[in-house]
């Protein structure tokens, strides 16, 4: 078992600070809010905390659209209160993880309004600028979040590139002085105390738009190396990437130690398993159990220790995976429960998203104007634009949108879910009656104290970070069976990914039940009858 880095013990907790308290009543989560939460996150037992954007951001994308990566956004607070959250979190044990969003700035940034003021300007070059083509935009890239992603600057008469928003311009790593701007800040961060960096979309920083290339350009390791060399390499921090397109070939490219670039990567290849091939993320098709076991089996095996993988059903952009994949009606105690069980005891850095470690669900819209969120609002007048219905687009924003995981953290059933005394920015989830913390807490059945289990798990046994890893192939479609082992300890973990009963095979003896998703016994061996969405770990004899 190799030398065992913090990072490959922890579970991370993702705050999408917006969203997950207020304290001075203006509907708005702030920092403050976040550091009176720390005992609740401390009971909870994680030892991470990702932030995601708290810069200086007239949001048009939430914070990653970023005017002053060194200042911190008014309605979030101050650097004071950042510096103390670090503080307050470290006497916690809880490293603080900075959402790093380096592919692109806001326009508001200073650099980008001297880079506006003309081809000449010192900064013109810290973007990427291009002269029309017959009269057009230069290529075909489009935008993520609709439209081309070329934006035509009637001042210089030349186009700039943005992947996101226009209102995010993308930065033009081929240039020195940017990187090294970059890297500068890095540090800055880094001095405070921070304990690493999840870095938005960094497939990205090696495009070659010229040629219509956005991820995996051919230069972006060596940015990865450099940047590496000049900042985190010397200090003992976790780094994750954020890289939709990777394969784990190129996820050991980004992770392995020898290589000096990232901790990790979060990947996406099971996340994309419900889209329909070649349509975007709103053209959904049924999950396929099988396929999701093959991904992620595939995932625990192909690093072996040239990397290190990531777990996550959630984040700030992905609908909530209990209404996604489990069953947020009848069975959302005994799904969520067992997503939490299935994917905590895989090896790799476990990731919880706020809110899922109570089972908080999607919160459907009737209409557009409930909406907050860009990506969705962008895709809305598109796809009316192309003759799409608008029942079919809300159901589309329903399903997919990333509103679904932005509505309130749901702390208790007063007012606002106890998120806001004000008018929160977004509206809160009305299940917040049943669905709360105070609740969650109240219940030794809740969701809650089974990710405070597993977490604990991770804690004590060895064999949850290094134990190999092992897919029961002939069980049911909706049975994910695996085994863990490790100098001779075996755990099974076996999950009814479904609402319909089904049966085990237990061909081993089970010695002890390390936890289970309904309260009744289950027997040692021989054949089992699983529930809908029935989970356990056993260890094995
Ligand atoms: O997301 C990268 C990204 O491509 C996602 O927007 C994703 O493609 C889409 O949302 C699927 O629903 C990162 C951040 O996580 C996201 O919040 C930002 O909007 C985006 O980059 C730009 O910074
Ligand atoms: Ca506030």
């Amino acid at each position: 078992e190799q030398q065992t880095k913090w990072w490959q013990k922890a579970v991370v907790y993702q705050i999408y600070p917006r969203s997950f308290q207020d304290s001075n009543g203006d509907g708005v989560g702030d920092l403050l809010g976040i550091i009176g939460r720390l005992d609740y996150l401390q009971l909870l037992g994680i030892t991470a905390i990702w932030l995601s954007p708290v810069y200086q951001s007239p949001n048009d994308d939430n914070g990653y659209d970023i005017s002053d990566y060194e200042a911190i956004m008014e309605e979030f607070g101050t650097m004071e209160e950042m510096e103390c959250l670090i503080v307050e979190a470290d006497k916690r044990n809880i490293k603080i993880i900075m959402d790093l969003v380096v592919n692109h700035t806001s326009d508001e940034h200073k650099w980008f309004i001297e880079a506006k003021k003309g081809k000449e300007n010192p900064y013109r070059d810290y973007y990427i600028w291009c002269d029309p083509v017959n009269g057009d935009v230069p290529n075909e890239i489009s935008s993520t979040f609709s439209g081309s992603a070329w934006e035509f600057d009637a001042t210089s008469g030349q186009y700039f590139l943005h992947l996101f928003s226009k209102k995010q311009p993308d930065l033009n790593w081929a240039n020195t002085n940017v990187r090294q701007e970059i890297y500068n800040m890095m540090n800055f961060w880094l001095e405070k105390g921070v304990g690493g960096f999840r870095m938005d979309v960094i497939d990205l920083i090696g495009k070659l738009p010229d040629q219509g290339l956005t991820g995996n350009g051919p230069l972006l390791h060596q940015y990865l190396q450099e940047m590496h060399q000049a900042t985190f390499g010397s200090h003992d921090v976790m780094t994750v990437g954020e890289t939709w397109g990777a394969t784990p070939e190129i996820a050991k490219q980004y992770s392995d130690p020898a290589r000096k670039e990232l901790s990790m990567v979060f990947q996406f290849e099971h996340i994309g398993l419900d889209q329909q091939e070649g349509k975007e993320k709103w053209d959904i098709k049924p999950l396929s159990i099988g396929a999701l076991k093959r991904v992620l089996s595939k995932w625990q095996t192909a690093l072996g220790n040239q990397g290190w993988n990531s777990l996550f059903w959630n984040n700030h952009d992905l609908p909530r995976i209990v209404s996604r994949w489990g069953n947020d009606q009848e069975y959302r105690v005994e799904s969520a429960k067992m997503l939490a069980i299935l994917l905590h005891l895989m090896k790799g850095t476990p990731y919880i998203y706020q809110g899922e470690e109570i089972g908080m669900t999607n919160c459907p819209v009737t209409s557009i104007e409930e909406i907050r969120d860009i990506e969705s609002i962008n895709m809305y007048q598109e796809r009316l634009s192309k003759g799409y219905r608008k029942e079919a687009i809300i159901q589309s924003i329903n399903a997919k949108g990333r509103d679904n995981s932005r509505t309130p953290m749901q702390w208790d059933d007063t007012e606002c879910a106890g998120f806001t005394t004000g008018t929160p920015w977004l509206h809160v989830n009305p299940n917040y009656h049943e669905i709360n913390v105070k609740e969650s807490l109240a219940d030794p059945q809740s969701i809650f104290y089974t990710y405070q289990k597993l977490i604990e798990l991770r804690k004590e046994h060895a064999l949850v970070i290094w134990g190999e890893y092992q897919l029961i192939e002939d069980t049911a479609e909706e049975v994910f069976a695996y085994y863990r082992e490790l100098a001779g300890e075996k755990w099974l973990v076996v999950a009814n990914f479904s609402e319909t009963n089904q049966t085990f095979l237990l061909r081993d003896v089970m010695d002890k039940v390390l936890i289970h998703n309904y309260q009744t016994d289950l027997p040692d061996t021989g054949e089992l009858g699983l529930r809908p969405y029935e989970a356990f770990a056993a260890k094995i004899k």
